[in-house]
């Protein structure tokens, strides 16, 4: 946790240019005129969502985007603490029956050029490493923009027979991509510096299938811990992870009614075991090949999570993550040591029961802490003054609002009860929003009207030819079908055939 964000700003030159800038960034003029006056500073309000989202990663000390590449961030210890706490959550998902490895960055030519559909989904945005000092390499290196033709060669080594599967690995690592859409930071990145990734290896396809189940399972929950709400559903054959049978994705309604694509999982088919010669001796002694599939997650999960709860105030972090759960402030009047000795003991008494607490025992008037440590989203705030001590209570203050007295007895147990009912509180503010952004409509021209203020659900009956219609005429994405629901039947609001089939359609980041 840090309080430098003064700091950072003073270090900060007006549109600096390092020497290795390869694309030069725009100033960040709102953010210099802020430098100085970091206190007075207001966030833009959350009705401007990209100006408000921009400000605030630099605000709430989340990542700086002033690194000089584009579409590289870096982050500040205060956003890092956050990932950390979140990617802990997955960590603690996927531990049970995956373990974790680590692959090397670079990927040799001759691998990364095996598969054909894999190349022709990304041979466009990969960086190449072409020398080593002076001298030219002999075989030219990719740097991973995800890890499949590292992986897989290795796979082939690894295993043997069917006693060797199911194999489930996942690593967290950077990986990069050479993105030619707008780059947005922790959106589109080109070092995306969190990139969870799961491979598996299963005997038949009926398994890879239902370990896409399971990974679509565990990133539900994993949303869920966050408090987030989001769509599930099976994308369109031409917009399928290249090389993919299928692709199941987890979107995130933004703020602004535009969807954000916060987790994939791919069912690989064998593919991939074909181009890399993957195969098992199974128990009838036949060699066969493997089938498998990927998943994956980004930091993007940390833009939702910033983007879906935060306010005018700053930062709304679900207690779960929260590097800071709890701070104290003094209200220092009348018998000011009391007041420090009583906080000083809820300090204790919250950090022996494993709370992330802080005692603010600053210079800054109450005022401006509160508003620090709003804005850093920290979930519950106690104030502690003579009158309270007098009466023995507290004040509690969460971050959605909700303020009252709390006896001093038994003070434990009604923070974790009131963290329980904030994230009880974010979850249903925020499935009540993402629910309104979701519109049922039968015809062509209102899916258009809806996908300007948020995601339109249309009949479609399927045909590949209808949805590319649908993605013209409509001007916005297809995000494919729902899963885990049935509709009744209604007419493709293309071809005009009955079909019990939707799709979801969005503008999508
Ligand atoms: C699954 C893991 C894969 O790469 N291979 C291993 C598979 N899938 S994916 O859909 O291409 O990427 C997984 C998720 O990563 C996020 N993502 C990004 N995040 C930030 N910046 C980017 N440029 C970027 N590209 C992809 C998405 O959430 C995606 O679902
Ligand atoms: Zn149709």
């Amino acid at each position: 946790m840090t309080d430098s964000k003064t700091e950072y700003k003073a270090k900060k030159t007006a549109d600096s240019k390092a020497a290795c800038e390869t694309e030069p960034k725009k100033s960040a003029s709102k953010s210099d005129s802020r430098a100085t006056s970091s206190k007075t500073a207001k966030l833009p309000s959350k009705e401007n969502f990209s100006e408000w989202y921009h400000e605030l990663l630099m605000m709430a000390e989340i990542v700086d985007n002033r690194y000089p590449v584009k579409g590289m961030c870096v982050w500040f210890p205060f956003g890092f603490a956050i990932k950390k706490n979140v990617y802990g959550i997955i960590r603690e998902l996927l531990d049970p029956d995956h373990q974790e490895t680590q692959f090397p960055l670079m990927i040799p030519e001759n691998e990364f050029m095996k598969e054909a559909q894999h190349i022709k989904g990304f041979e466009d945005e990969v960086y190449w490493v072409t020398h080593g000092g002076q001298s030219p390499l002999e075989v030219k290196l990719a740097l991973r923009p995800t890890s499949e033709t590292a992986i897989y060669p290795m796979f082939k080594l690894w295993i043997r027979s069917h006693a060797d599967l199911p194999l489930r690995i996942y690593q967290i690592v950077n990986t990069f991509r050479y993105e030619t859409k707008h780059t947005r930071p922790l959106i589109r990145l080109r070092e995306i510096t969190s990139f969870k990734e799961a491979h598996t290896v299963h005997a038949t396809w009926e398994e890879a299938a239902e370990q896409v189940e399971v990974a679509i399972q565990r990133y539900s929950e994993f949303y869920r811990r966050l408090a987030i709400p989001f769509l599930v559903s099976r994308r369109p054959s031409w917009d399928k992870f290249p090389g993919a049978d299928y692709t199941i994705a987890i979107d995130v309604i933004m703020p602004d009614g535009k969807t954000l694509q916060v987790g994939t999982a791919h069912h690989l088919g064998s593919t991939f075991a074909k181009t890399y010669e993957i195969t098992y001796e199974a128990e009838d002694g036949e060699q066969k090949l493997v089938s498998q599939t990927c998943y994956g997650i980004s930091e993007r999960c940390i833009a939702a999570l910033i983007s879906v709860h935060g306010d005018d105030k700053g930062l709304k972090l679900p207690w779960c993550v929260a590097p800071t759960q709890v701070v104290i402030v003094p209200i220092l009047l009348g018998d000011k040591e009391k007041v420090l000795e009583v906080s000083r003991n809820i300090e204790s008494l919250l950090a022996a029961a494993h709370i992330r607490v802080k005692l603010d025992t600053s210079d800054e008037r109450p005022g401006a802490k509160f508003y620090k440590w709003e804005m850093l989203g920290v979930p519950i705030r106690l104030e502690v003054g003579p009158r309270d001590i007098e009466k023995g209570v507290v004040t509690l203050v969460r971050r959605d609002g909700v303020k009252k007295a709390v006896p001093m007895e038994g003070l434990k147990d009604a923070i974790l009860k009131e963290a329980d009912e904030l994230q009880t509180a974010l979850y249903a503010r925020a499935s009540q929003f993402s629910e309104e952004k979701v519109k049922g409509v039968v015809s062509i021209e209102e899916a258009r009207a809806q996908t300007e203020v948020g995601v339109a659900l249309v009949p479609w009956c399927g045909e590949v030819d209808c949805g590319h219609q649908l993605e013209t005429q409509v001007e916005a994405n297809m995000l494919g079908e729902p899963q885990y629901q049935s509709f009744t039947d209604a007419a493709c609001a293309v071809c005009g055939k009955l079909t019990g089939k939707r799709t979801y359609m969005a503008r999508q980041y």
